[in-house]
């Protein structure tokens, strides 16, 4: 298998050899050409790729193909400076749809079912990601993208969809909004969500699967290294499978490995793309490998889910904040909606945090000591596991804005 890995991981390098950028970087480590490497260790010498390396070489100096070669671009949202390009070829889109196809059969989706795809379609890659892939199962699309929620439900009802694909944030809008709409859930088909590219946290999946009455799968991909895609779950539950076209890679901070079942920066290789190979590309998100045989009965690389990227994390009065675990202790305990902000600002020359929850509607019209009461109880919460003083402001119901793409949860006013 090592072998066949090797081969794998040579024919990528050797692909993008003619790309002066790769070359220079490679003969500073010795390696000029493919059979330089003859160990992972060897491979392990390659310099790691970053997000700044495509931006220095926008929009396609890192692309292996000639254009005319490159039937379709997708572009990360980056909300600084220039967005990553990525291009893809004929081959990278059928093969890019294969893998999904066959993911998406692994959760039990066939061709009687019907797609609801509620990813947003253009340069981000989940709207036409999961409509390829779903055509290639033979599934009905309904590539509605994201938004006019409404007009989602009646056309959920309707169609019969029976699986919705969307970010976890929109499906729980989606959620919330079905309870309003006179819809009953009966109504609906639904029995599956396949939702990502934003972290969630496993109380939020509880949530969603009990609003919507179906089973909810994380899927994991970023634009750089394909789109959504490079791995998704199992009806296990245990951790997604990392598809066998990326070798996967766990490093701390300073980029040195980590062993198997660390908690460290996820680095992608990816293993038979064409137009835009990547190597050694530095993901920013946390997460730990492991690899075993899962109870489904698939062989190979799983991934626990991204809880957070390394630039999520805040620093406050020197301790380190993810916002997931804000999200893990307000669902942990009962009467709180899942929708919150961060808000992070400086009084003097010291950080503060402000937690802003809602409530829901039934503890709403609780007394004034019940509300305190859960108020300062999510209060110790958050400090137990932060280690630092927060403010929590309860909120009405329905005030904090509500996301039909990746939600927004941070707010950083020391900027
Ligand atoms: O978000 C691709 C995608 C589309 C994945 C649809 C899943 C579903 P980008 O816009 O390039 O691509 O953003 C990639 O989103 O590095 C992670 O930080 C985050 N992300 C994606 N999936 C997950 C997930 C798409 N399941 C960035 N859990 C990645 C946590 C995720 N974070």
């Amino acid at each position: 298998m090592e072998q066949q890995l090797l081969k794998g991981l040579r024919d990528t390098v050797e692909s993008v050899l003619h790309i002066p950028y790769y070359q220079e970087r490679f003969a500073a480590v010795g390696i000029n050409q493919a059979e330089d490497i003859h160990s992972i260790q060897d491979f392990q010498r390659l310099p790691l790729t970053t997000k700044e390396d495509l931006r220095k070489n926008y929009p396609f100096g890192l692309f292996s193909e000639p254009m005319e070669n490159i039937v379709r671009l997708h572009a990360s949202s980056g909300t600084t400076g220039k967005p990553t390009v990525v291009g893809y070829t004929r081959k990278d889109i059928e093969l890019w749809a294969k893998i999904l196809a066959k993911e998406l059969a692994r959760l039990g989706v066939t061709k009687q079912d019907v797609v609801q795809i509620a990813y947003g379609y253009g340069l981000f890659t989940g709207g036409m990601g999961l409509h390829y892939g779903c055509e290639e199962l033979g599934a009905v699309v309904v590539p509605i993208s994201g938004g006019n929620t409404a007009r989602q439900l009646m056309l959920m009802r309707d169609f019969g969809t029976t699986v919705l694909a969307c970010t976890p944030s929109y499906a729980m809008f989606l959620a919330e909004s079905l309870e309003e709409s006179g819809i009953a859930r009966e109504e609906l088909k639904l029995r599956i969500g396949v939702f990502g590219a934003e972290p969630w946290s496993e109380g939020m999946r509880e949530q969603i699967e009990a609003r919507l009455g179906i089973k909810a799968y994380d899927i994991y991909g970023l634009s750089e290294t394909m789109g959504p895609g490079v791995a998704l779950e199992c009806p296990a539950q245990q951790g997604l499978h990392i598809d066998e076209h990326f070798y996967p890679e766990i490093l701390d901070s300073e980029g040195n490995p980590l062993p198997v079942g660390e908690r460290g920066e996820l680095v992608l290789t990816s293993l038979q793309k064409k137009g835009f190979p990547v190597l050694r590309y530095r993901t920013k998100d946390l997460t730990a490998l492991h690899y075993g045989t899962c109870s489904c009965g698939q062989v190979g690389w799983t991934m626990k889910r991204v809880s957070a990227r390394v630039d999520d994390m805040l620093i406050i009065r020197g301790v380190n904040v993810f916002p997931s675990q804000i999200e893990e202790a307000i669902l942990s305990l009962g009467g709180f909606e899942p929708h919150y902000l961060i808000v992070v600002y400086r009084v003097g020359n010291l950080d503060q945090l402000e937690v802003q929850v809602e409530v829901n509607e039934t503890s709403f019209f609780d007394e004034v000591r019940e509300l305190e009461g859960r108020q300062e109880r999510l209060k110790q919460k958050i400090e137990d596991i932060l280690g630092i003083s927060v403010r929590i402001r309860l909120v009405e119901p329905k005030s904090i804005p509500r996301s039909e793409g990746k939600a927004v949860r941070v707010i950083d006013k020391r900027k």
